[in-house]
């Protein structure tokens, strides 16, 4: 049993023979980068503005920060960071040091930190001080984590300034092992924990740079949390230092904020989720910033719909690219070659000639042409299997090796993919990822709860907000419920948007609970309201 299933030899040699995959490291990267872009702007926040070689001194000093402070090759550290230049120094330093950041979102509470930390081993974790009005040391507290490493004020934990910079050889890294650990948006009990190699991730990185035109005037806006897969690197902060672009930290993706650093910094490209575009398209004509820098708005994370698609050339002025992709791997872009009509009704096309796409029935057998089933996908950049978790690997990865994505799409001619629904039993609230069976687990830890189905109720704005069906054995309310899970430590995005309270669950013909008749109640019931 190992911590992770690598490429087979076979595919692994195809990958290198196609030059896919190079050799090179995250570590080498940004130095390769530096050497070449060295005086131009790599990364600009609320206080910092560096050069690409400000950025690999930088780097490079945390890296024997963190070699000093204990952080050895291989060892797992988890990073929960707002959108600051600092990411950029913590996440290469680690890289550099051998180590492999584990990527927590904000949102995230000591119910999922701890989780991360006790599956991967972690020998620290990386925090601002303060956040979004949550002070991440009150968490940081409560862990069983070796080392807490504090950006800003450090309270009772280590300072990432104090960590001495010692100098001396920094470790070798193998390009074909694990780089980092992505989260998935998943859809069972537990989150899952994605490896991703040195090697198949710079693929990616690359290709989506150029996919998407980045060029060295190019403006990169990261308005999501840049920890999250689209605004790391689809293209992404990372796409754009391969590109010697730069990059803007937004403290947050809202309009007041996003437009302003728009303006200031003649952004060029930038990427948002579904909700938010229509945010941006409401507020634009009432604005005062001026957006006539932004060539591309790329919208993805959940479906974006083809009329709200339609809207963005006139409204905002800009190119809108559709992005389908997942933190296993596979992304799918529309080209700026497409025509517009492509454009708004499909998720795009993958970025490599490798990537294998098979539409499959209830059945695993492939459907006709165009037909709608679940998609499998395997390819040059995405996984064989999650971190540590060998029962669930067996199925959610055919024998051959397709990872089965759980969504349900049919592929036009061009080869374009359509996203027309999902098989997986995950909630997607505006591109947050919200697996039902975790939620119903900790409603199941309440005392008065004796079942608990967690399902999707369609929602004009995020696309889709949870509901909670609920049988009680004893009175509860939905705010208690509400109250029991934020105090179980359980990210706000997960928390029920509404309980529903029922004496029994619909069955299907096994027996199981039928989340698709709870999902139709849901319908009926929202469409008499
Ligand atoms: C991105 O990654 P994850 O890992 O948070 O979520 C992946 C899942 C997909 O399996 C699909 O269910 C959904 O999110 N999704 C979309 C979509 N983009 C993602 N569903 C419909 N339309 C889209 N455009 O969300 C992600 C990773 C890299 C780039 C972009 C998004």
């Amino acid at each position: 049993m190992s911590d992770w299933v690598p490429y087979p030899p076979e595919f692994a040699q195809r990958y290198r023979d196609a030059g896919y995959w190079t050799g090179e490291t995250f570590g080498a990267f940004l130095a390769d980068r530096a050497a070449r872009f060295a005086d131009r702007i790599a990364v600009v926040d609320d206080e910092n503005r560096w050069t690409y070689r400000e950025l690999d001194a930088r780097a490079t000093r945390m890296a024997h920060g963190f070699v000093a402070r204990g952080i050895s090759p291989g060892d797992r550290v988890v990073v929960q960071l707002p959108n600051v230049a600092e990411f950029l120094t913590i996440v290469f330093g680690l890289f550099r040091a051998g180590a492999l950041p584990v990527f927590a979102l904000p949102p995230h509470r000591l119910n999922e930190i701890s989780y991360f930390c006790s599956h991967t081993d972690a020998k620290a974790y990386v925090i601002a001080d303060r956040f979004g009005g949550f002070d991440y040391r009150t968490l940081a507290d409560q862990l069983d984590v070796p080392s807490v490493f504090v950006l800003g004020d450090p309270g009772r934990h280590t300072a990432l300034a104090d960590v001495p910079a010692a100098s001396g050889e920094l470790p070798e890294v193998d390009p074909s092992s694990v780089a980092f650990l992505q989260l998935s948006g998943g859809s069972t009990g537990v989150p899952k924990l994605i490896p991703r190699t040195h090697d198949d991730y710079l693929y990616s990185v690359r290709e989506s740079a150029d996919i998407c035109g980045l060029t060295p005037d190019s403006v990169y806006l990261a308005a999501l949390p840049v920890a999250h897969n689209f605004p790391m690197s689809s293209p992404g902060v990372l796409g754009a230092l391969h590109a010697g672009s730069r990059i803007v930290m937004a403290s947050a993706p809202s309009p007041d904020v996003a437009f302003g650093l728009i303006e200031q910094e003649r952004v060029t490209i930038t990427g948002v989720v579904p909700p938010l575009a229509l945010l941006w398209l409401d507020s634009a004509a009432r604005r005062p910033e001026d957006l006539s820098s932004l060539d591309v708005l790329q919208v993805g994370g959940a479906k974006f719909a083809a009329e709200a698609a339609r809207r963005v050339r006139p409204e905002l002025g800009c190119a809108v690219q559709q992005v389908f992709g997942m933190a296993e791997g596979l992304v799918n872009y529309t080209r700026a070659c497409d025509p517009d009509d492509l454009v708004a009704i499909s998720q795009g096309r993958p970025i490599s000639p490798d990537d294998e796409l098979l539409v499959v029935d209830a059945e695993g057998k492939p459907v006709a042409e165009g037909e709608v089933g679940e998609l499998l996908t395997r390819g040059p950049y995405t996984i064989r299997g999650y971190y540590r978790a060998d029962d669930h690997n067996e199925v959610a990865f055919t024998p051959d090796g397709y990872y089965r994505t759980g969504d349900l799409v049919r592929v036009l001619p061009s080869g374009h993919v359509v996203v027309e629904g999902r098989a997986k039993d995950q909630i997607n609230r505006g591109g947050e990822k919200v697996a039902a069976e975790e939620v119903e687990n900790h409603l199941l830890a309440h005392p008065a709860v004796h079942d608990a189905a967690v399902v999707a109720a369609p929602d004009a704005f995020l696309g889709e907000r949870t509901c909670a069906f609920v049988i009680a054995t004893t009175p509860v309310t939905a705010p208690a419920l509400r109250g029991f899970l934020r105090e179980r430590g359980l990210a706000a995005y997960k928390i029920p948007d509404r309980v529903v309270f029922v004496d029994e669950f619909p069955h299907t013909g096994v027996g199981k609970t039928s989340r698709r008749d709870l999902r139709a109640t849901l319908t009926a019931r929202l469409r008499k309201a």
